[in-house]
């Protein structure tokens, strides 16, 4: 299998290491991107076999077999329509699109070309502790689902002007595709705050949702939160509730203190469910097989409406109603 990185950034540089790290019977052939010297040296520093600079080209490329897209949020939709168009399987970071429409074209493509090509990197879905909430969920072993409480807090904001919208298109989609993904339904409002902090910087977002079968959902994003990259998340059910540990490999016993230590942000925290995402997307590319529990066109269409929805819910004060279209067959 011969793989394709696009883009050299942050998640381009990740994903490349992990093809050449731990996809065992994978090429990586081109990491491509529009700065050359970032490119190379992702490309030296994985073995790739060459670098390029077009997106477009690469996907057409006959020695490319696959690709994995991660290069700016609004690239992700167009490239996805072109690997769909190529025929060839596209691993592509999340959001699919912050557009509902734009994604629902993608979902268009891909049931006009009938059969899967896109999986979302909705990594979370792969981390041990939703895996573990979901199964809790489906042995029965906590009841009902009632509610599911979660935090997602940044050291800081990747830029000054972040605001609380993006707060809700950038990072709680993560949050809205795992937790509908853990509950197995969809949301039916979203109500959003956001209190006052004493600088200029943005402040965390809190949102409510209800779901379609009547649970509770909160979420916190709070992108300057200052002290680490934190992520908590509490499935509480009629009869029990799981919660997801903290992840330390050590932990620090000094000076009449106990301590363990934060990540700086999601690479680290997330590294073994990107893999896992990454083997899965692999044996999907192999098999056309869509991964049993990976992220589609239809859920980047699904966080994406709760997103936009979220944004209203935010500007207008006012809870909103999450209006989805029906889920296509080709989807079920
Ligand atoms: C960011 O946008 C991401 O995509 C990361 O996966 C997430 O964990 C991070 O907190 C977001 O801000």
């Amino acid at each position: 299998m011969r793989i394709a990185v696009i883009g050299a950034g942050l998640m381009g540089a990740d994903h490349a290491k992990i093809v050449a790290e731990d996809l065992p019977g994978t090429r990586l052939q081109v990491i491509c991107d529009m700065d050359a010297t970032r490119a190379r040296s992702v490309a030296d520093a994985t073995g790739a076999a060459d670098v390029a600079n077009d997106p477009e080209g690469v996907i057409a490329r006959a020695d490319v077999d696959a690709v994995i897209v991660a290069s700016p949020d609004f690239t992700h939709a167009p490239l996805s329509l072109a690997a769909i168009r190529a025929g060839k399987p596209v691993l592509c970071e999340k959001p699919l699109s912050q557009s509902s429409a734009e994604c629902l074209g993608v979902m268009e493509a891909e049931i006009a070309a009938g059969r899967r090509f896109v999986q979302l990197g909705f990594m979370r879905r792969y981390d041990q502790s939703y895996v573990e909430m979901r199964r809790a969920l489906a042995e029965g072993r906590i009841g009902r689902a009632l509610m599911m409480h979660n935090f997602h807090r940044n050291v800081e904001t990747p830029a000054a002007d972040f605001t609380g919208a993006m707060a809700i298109t950038n990072s709680a989609p993560h949050e809205f595709d795992v937790v509908r993904h853990v509950l197995g339904c969809e949301y039916a409002s979203i109500a959003a705050w956001q209190p006052r902090r004493s600088d200029a910087r943005v402040a965390p977002v809190v949102m409510v949702l209800e779901t379609t079968d009547g649970q509770i959902v909160n979420i916190e994003i709070n992108n300057n939160a200052a002290y680490g990259y934190d992520v908590r998340a509490e499935l509480v059910g009629e009869g029990g509730s799981i919660a997801m540990n903290p992840v330390a490999y050590t932990r620090m016993d000094q000076a009449m203190a106990q301590s363990t230590g934060y990540d700086a942000d999601w690479r680290s925290r997330y590294a073994e469910a990107y893999r896992r995402q990454n083997r899965a997307f692999l044996r999907f590319a192999e098999t056309g097989v869509f991964p049993e529990i990976g992220s589609s066109a239809w859920d980047g269409y699904a966080a994406a409406v709760v997103a936009e929805t979220g944004v209203r819910a935010l500007t207008s004060g006012q809870k909103q109603p999450v209006q989805m279209m029906q889920k296509p067959e080709f989807y079920k």
